[in-house]
C-alpha cells in the first residue's frame, strides 16, 4: 500500500477504522485456516478412455474414465458443453432455459464423434479433444482435453496466431487482452485503480474471439473463482464446479442476439437516466444539494440527477436518512422534482451490528445473515464499523431486503447506487472480502464463498431491482451497480469505480467500457475526473468530452478531492463544458433510441470501431476511439496538450460533425483538433435525430447510391405504456435522395414539425409527398410525411 493510500484510508475510515480492519484479517484468516479444505497433492487427470457414447436431447454424452462431457446443441448457433464430476452452476445468470430441441445430425467412427447442426460442426475425439468447425471446415474454436485438478478444472484452447480475444467483463487492460493473464474474483480496489489492476469488480467470464476464421463468444457458466491465462493457448481454470461453458456463433448481431436470449436482455432505462448527473463524495447535507442545485441555475448549466452518496445516511446504516442532514427529504425531492432533478442514493450490502438498528435486528431474526460454517452469524467491517451482510443467495434474504427500499421510494428516491457489493470487507492485508468458508444458501443447494463470492452483487441487484419494481409497477426501476456477474443488466447499469484522476486512466476507460459491452454489460459510465484524485482542468474538460458519449455521464470524486462541478474551473472550462452538456441533450433522441434497440438485442450502445468492418484487421485494436451507435465515431483526447490526433476509420464515407468535411474510409490520418471539441463523425446515410426547447431537427447524412434504414423510438419517457417508431428509409442517388416515413406504435409524434438539415450537399428543391415546398438553404421545416423528395446541387 502506498502512502496516499494510507491517508486516503485513515481519512475514510479513522484509526478506529484501521484497528478494525486489523482484527478482521485475523478473523477472516483464522477462519479460513480452521475451515477451508486441506488439499493435499493432487493428480492431474486427463479424461482418460472413452467408455461410452450415448445419443441425449440435442447432442451426445460421451463417458470417459474420470470425467463425463455432454455436448448439446441449444440453438443452430449456441452449444452448451458440460464437464463432470462439478456442482451444476445454479442458473442465477441464466435467462432461458426452456429451449426447443434440436436434432443434429451425429456421426461416429472409431476415434471420433460429430454432432453437425446448421452451419456447425463440433466433433470430440476419445480423448475428449473438441474442434469446432463451421461448414466450410474452417476451424474456429479448438479445446485441448480438459485437465482435472482435486475440485479445479483446466482448459486449454489453442488461438490462432491472429486471434484477438475480447471482454471478460471489466478490465483495466489493452482492448485485446492477448497477451496477459486475468482473474475473475470481484474486488474492490479500495479507493484507486488503473491500467494494469487485475481483478477488477465485475468479472464476467464472458469474451468475443475474432480471428481469421470469423468471430465467436464465449460463456463459461462458473462463478468459481477463476483464472485465465491468455498467451499462445487461452488457458482457463476454475476453482471448483462443473466445467459449462456455452459457444455462440456467427455475426455479431447473431451472437449479441443469441448472447442476449441466453443470459438475458437489458432493461430500458427511464428518458431522465441520459441526462447528466452530479455526484460527490461529500455532499452531505440538504444545504449542499440545494447549492450544487443553485449552481447549475446560476451558470445555465443542464443536469438531470443529484447523487447521495454515503453521508446521507445515520451513520452509515443502510436504509436510514440521517435527520440532521436531511431533515424533510421528501420536501427536498419533490422541490427538486419540480425543476426537472431526480435524487439517487447509494446503498451498500453491509449492516451496521447495532442492537438498537432495526434493519439489523429485522435481518437477525429473520436470519438472512451469512454465516460461518459453524453456523455463527459472520462479521466484517464497512462503513459503519463492524457489520453483517445478507446471504443474496438466500431467497428469503433476498425477499428480506427488497422489503427495506420501501422508506427510500417513499421519500421520493428516484434512482439507486449500489456500492460495495464485490462483496468488500475493509481489511489490512489480504483479501478484502468473506472468508471463502462463508457458507450460502444458493438456493437452498448450499455453496460457500468461493462459488457465491462472484454471484453477490448480481443477487443484490435483483433483489434491488424487483423492490423497486413493486413500489412503483408503473415505472421503471434505475439502478447503477459496482460490481456483477453475467446477466447484471437484467436488472442494473454498471460504473467504473474508483479510477485514478490521471490521463492515464482516462485513456482506459474506453477498452475498459468497450470490453464491459462486449461481455453483455450494455450501460456503463465512469467518474468524470477520476475518483481519487483532483484532476486539473484540462484533464476534467477531456474526460468530460469523452463522457458525453457514454450512456452513463456522471460527475463523481472521493471525499477530500477538489470539488468539481461544472464551474468549478471558471473559463474557459465551463463555457465548453456547457456546450457539451447541451449537446448531451440534444442527442437524447438518438441515446434513448440506442437505449431501446440495446433493450432488445443486448448489443452495448458503445461498440469498438472494429464492428463496422471486422475483416479489417487494422480495426482490431483501435482503443482510442468509439462508437455510439451506428452512426457517431468518437475520437476523444486523451493526452494532454493535444491539438493533434491521429483518426481511424473504418471503410465508408463519414462527415465530421462540427464542419461537415467528408473523409472516406478505410483511412488513417491527422487531424488538428482545439480545447473547444473532440473529433465526431457521423457516418453517411444515417439521421442524426437531436432535440432542443421541444423541437425536433433530423440531421440527415447522405450517402451516395445506396439505401439506408435508421429508426427514431418515443414514448413517455417511462413506464410500460405506448410507444412509437418511426422508420425513415433513405434512397439515395447522386443528386437527390427519397426518404420514406412508416411509423408503427400508438404513441403520438411528439412534435407539430420536423426540421429536416441535409449535410454535406447542396440542397435545391424538396418536394413533400408531391407538394414543392419552401427550403431555407439547407433546411425544411415540414409537418409529418409520407414522402420526400429531396434534389441537390
Ligand atoms: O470504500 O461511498 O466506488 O464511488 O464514493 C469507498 C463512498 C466506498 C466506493 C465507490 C465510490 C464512493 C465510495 N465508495
Amino acid at each position: 500500500m502506498d502512502v496516499r493510500k494510507i491517508i486516503y484510508v485513515l481519512r475514510a475510515i479513522g484509526i478506529n477504522g484501521i484497528v478494525r480492519t486489523l482484527q478482521y484479517g485475523f478473523a477472516r484468516d483464522r477462519v479460513d485456516n480452521k475451515y477451508s479444505k486441506r488439499v493435499s497433492a493432487v493428480k492431474r487427470l486427463y479424461p482418460g478412455e472413452l467408455q461410452s457414447e450415448n445419443s441425449i436431447k440435442g447432442g451426445i454424452l460421451l463417458k470417459y474414465e474420470h470425467s463425463s462431457v455432454e455436448l448439446i446443441f441449444l440453438s443452430p448457433n449456441l452449444i452448451q458443453i458440460s464437464w463432470e464430476p462439478g456442482k451444476p452452476p445454479f442458473p442465477y445468470s441464466i435467462a432461458k432455459s426452456d429451449w426447443e430441441t434440436q436434432q443434429p445430425l451425429i456421426k461416429s467412427d472409431t476415434s471420433s464423434h460429430s454432432i453437425i447442426l446448421g452451419d456447425f460442426n463440433v466433433t470430440i475425439d476419445n480423448t475428449g479433444d473438441i474442434c469446432f468447425q463451421d461448414f466450410k471446415g474452417k476451424i474456429l474454436r479448438r479445446d485441448n482435453p480438459p485437465i482435472r485438478e482435486g475440485d479445479q478444472w483446466n482448459l486449454s484452447t489453442i488461438l490462432a496466431p491472429e486471434e484477438h480475444i475480447y471482454g471478460l467483463g471489466e478490465r483495466a487492460s489493452s482492448l485485446n487482452l492477448r497477451p496477459g493473464n486475468y482473474c475473475s474474483w470481484n474486488t474492490d480496489p479500495a479507493g484507486s485503480y488503473t491500467h494494469g489492476n487485475d481483478p477488477l469488480y465485475i468479472g464476467t467470464p464472458i469474451y468475443l474471439s475474432l480471428s481469421n476464421a470469423g468471430s465467436y463468444l464465449v460463456y463459461y457458466d462458473n462463478s468459481f473463482r477463476s483464472y485465465f491465462q491468455i498467451g499462445d493457448n487461452f488457458k482457463a481454470s476454475f476453482d471448483g464446479g462443473m466445467l459449462r461453458y456455452y459457444l455462440i456463433f456467427g455475426s455479431f448481431e447473431k451472437i449479441f442476439e443469441q448472447l442476449a436470449e441466453l443470459v438475458g436482455r437489458p432493461c430500458m432505462p427511464p428518458r431522465w437516466v441520459l441526462g447528466y448527473h452530479q455526484s460527490r463524495w461529500g455532499y452531505r447535507t440538504e444545504a449542499d444539494i440545494r447549492e450544487v442545485v443553485k449552481g447549475f441555475e446560476e451558470h445555465n448549466l443542464l443536469v438531470s440527477a443529484i447523487h447521495l452518496d454515503i453521508d446521507y445516511m445515520d451513520g452509515f446504516r443502510v436504509f436510514t436518512i440521517n435527520s440532521n442532514r436531511f431533515p424533510e427529504m421528501k420536501k427536498l425531492t419533490s422541490d427538486l422534482e419540480d425543476k426537472g432533478i431526480k435524487l439517487v442514493a447509494s446503498l451498500n450490502p453491509a449492516v451496521k451490528r447495532d442492537r438498537k438498528y432495526e434493519v439489523f435486528n429485522q435481518g437477525s431474526s429473520k436470519d438472512v445473515f451469512c454465516k460461518l460454517p459453524n453456523g455463527k452469524i459472520l462479521s466484517g467491517v464497512s462503513w459503519p464499523g463492524w457489520s453483517v451482510f445478507p446471504d443474496f443467495t438466500k431467497p428469503e434474504a433476498r425477499k428480506w431486503w427488497q422489503d427495506q427500499y420501501q422508506s427510500l421510494l417513499s421519500a421520493g428516491i428516484s434512482g439507486i447506487w449500489h456500492d460495495m457489493n464485490e462483496p468488500a470487507s475493509f481489511a489490512a492485508w489480504g483479501d478484502k472480502t468473506f472468508p471463502i468458508s462463508t457458507s450460502h444458501s444458493m438456493d437452498g443447494r448450499g455453496g460457500d464463498h468461493l462459488e457465491a463470492h462472484n454471484l453477490y452483487g448480481l443477487l443484490m441487484n435483483q433483489a434491488g431491482y424487483e423492490a423497486i419494481h413493486e413500489y412503483a409497477p408503473n415505472k421503471r426501476p434505475w439502478i447503477f451497480s459496482r460490481a456483477g456477474w453475467a446477466g447484471l443488466h437484467r436488472y442494473a447499469w454498471n460504473w467504473t469505480g474508483d479510477v485514478e484522476s490521471t490521463w492515464e486512466s482516462l485513456k482506459q476507460t474506453i477498452p475498459t467500457i468497450l470490453g464491459l459491452g462486449l461481455s453483455g454489460h450494455a450501460f456503463s459510465g465512469v467518474d468524470i475526473g477520476g475518483f481519487s484524485g483532483s484532476p486539473g482542468a484540462e484533464l476534467y474538460l477531456r474526460w468530460f468530452q469523452m463522457a458525453t458519449f457514454l450512456p452513463l455521464f456522471r460527475t463523481h470524486s472521493a471525499i477530500g478531492t477538489k470539488s468539481r462541478e461544472p464551474w468549478a474551473y471558471g473559463e474557459p472550462t465551463t463555457g465548453i463544458i456547457r456546450n457539451f452538456l447541451k449537446l448531451r441533450y440534444k442527442l437524447i433522441p438518438y441515446l434513448y433510441t440506442l437505449a431501446w434497440e440495446t433493450a432488445h438485442t443486448g448489443i452495448s450502445p458503445i461498440r469498438p470501431i472494429f464492428v463496422e468492418n471486422p475483416e479489417d484487421k487494422g480495426l482490431w485494436d483501435v482503443e482510442d476511439e468509439f462508437l455510439l451507435g451506428n452512426a457517431v465515431l468518437i475520437a476523444p483526447i486523451l493526452h494532454e496538450k493535444e491539438y493533434k490526433r491521429r483518426i481511424t476509420l473504418p471503410r465508408g464515407n463519414w462527415y465530421s460533425f462540427w464542419d461537415d468535411q467528408q473523409y472516406i474510409g478505410p483511412s488513417q490520418f491527422e487531424l488538428p483538433v482545439t480545447l473547444e471539441t473532440i473529433p465526431l463523425f457521423i457516418k453517411s446515410g444515417s439521421l442524426l435525430p437531436m432535440e432542443k426547447s421541444g423541437k425536433i431537427c433530423i440531421n440527415v447524412y447522405p450517402d451516395i447510391d445506396n439505401t439506408n434504414s435508421n429508426r427514431i423510438y418515443f414514448d413517455d419517457g417511462d413506464g410500460y405504456g405506448a410507444w412509437r417508431v418511426d422508420n425513415f428509409h433513405f434512397n439515395a442517388k447522386q443528386n437527390s435522395m427519397d426518404i420514406s416515413w412508416v411509423h408503427e406504435g400508438e404513441f403520438p409524434f411528439p412534435y407539430p414539425f420536423v426540421t429536416i438539415q441535409i449535410h454535406g450537399k447542396q440542397l435545391i428543391n424538396a418536394i413533400v409527398d408531391g407538394n414543392p415546398r419552401r427550403i431555407q438553404g439547407n433546411t425544411l421545416i415540414t409537418p409529418i410525411f409520407k414522402n420526400l423528395n429531396l434534389y441537390f446541387e
